[in-house]
């Protein structure tokens, strides 16, 4: 097997689909530099890497190849650096299938956070710059309403579609409290990427103090506040203690670092 390049992760600080990957490679020990990138600033390098008409996170890169897409990014992984311990091929249709079901979800959550988070301009921009640029930064700061008048229309936070969001997680997380009463984890008796999934795409909502974002007090105030009829759900206990249990230390080396 020849060695591959090393991999770099590209992400948005408080993206969950970024934390999916980033979980996955600190628990499988690949190595990787994360590269954080700045909310509106992220979009035209990631069209441009990704080639496939999107600009989200995350996304990997090894010398020429780019992958996008969290699901392709497990496939990829997969196949690059499998056998992963989090990935078993007997079981992998199952893990595939609970994947799709919370990666269906994850939108919803960020509307979910956006429509009371969008109150606290300060805090949002905070996160937004932590691993900015000075002038990321004030671009960013500068152009604030607009980026907001457009995350508003692109993700649809407006009451209607927050209160059909709520119903989608509720459901889901329904689902996932009637499985976890069969067992700790949603596949087998180890942890998987079907773990993995549900835990990084319900994080924002636990906010497990191991989250150098999710765990702070004013997130879960001012960002995650509403989903308060959650908090002691036992689908959102399991998010907090897989979190204490498997995460480990997120960001060992920080972003952007080299
Ligand atoms: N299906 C994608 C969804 C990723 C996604 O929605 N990422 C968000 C951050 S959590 C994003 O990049 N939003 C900004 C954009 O769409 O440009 C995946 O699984 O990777």
């Amino acid at each position: 097997m020849t060695t591959p390049n090393a991999l770099t992760l590209y992400t948005i600080n408080m993206s969950h689909y970024s934390e999916k990957i980033r979980w996955l490679l600190d628990y499988e020990g690949i190595p990787y530099v994360e590269k954080a990138l700045t909310p509106a600033i992220h979009a035209l390098p990631m069209l441009l890497k990704g080639g496939r008409g999107q600009t989200t996170v995350p996304l990997v890169q090894s010398g020429n190849v780019r992958v996008q897409n969290s699901p392709r990014i497990v496939d990829w992984l997969a196949r690059e650096y499998g056998p992963l311990t989090s990935f078993p091929e007997a079981s992998r249709d199952e893990i595939v299938a609970i994947q799709r079901r919370f990666d269906a979800i994850g939108k919803g959550v960020a509307r979910y956070l956006y429509l009371p988070g969008f109150a606290h301009s300060a805090l949002i921009l905070d996160i937004w710059t932590q691993f900015s640029t000075p002038w990321e930064n004030r671009v960013v700061r500068v152009t604030y309403p607009v980026i907001k008048a457009m995350f508003q229309l692109k993700l649809k936070i407006n009451k209607k579609d927050v209160a059909i969001a709520q119903k989608r997680i509720d459901a889901e997380i329904k689902w996932l409290e009637g499985r976890i009463k069969q067992g700790r984890y949603l596949v087998g008796n180890n942890l998987t990427v079907a773990d993995i999934t549900a835990a990084s795409l319900l994080a924002p909502l636990a906010c497990p103090p191991e989250h150098p974002i999710y765990g702070t007090v004013e997130f879960r105030e001012k960002m995650a506040g509403a989903a308060q009829i959650w908090a002691n759900s036992p689908a959102l206990q399991w998010v907090r203690d897989l979190y204490a249990e498997h995460r480990g230390q997120i960001w060992k080396v920080m972003p952007n670092a080299a």
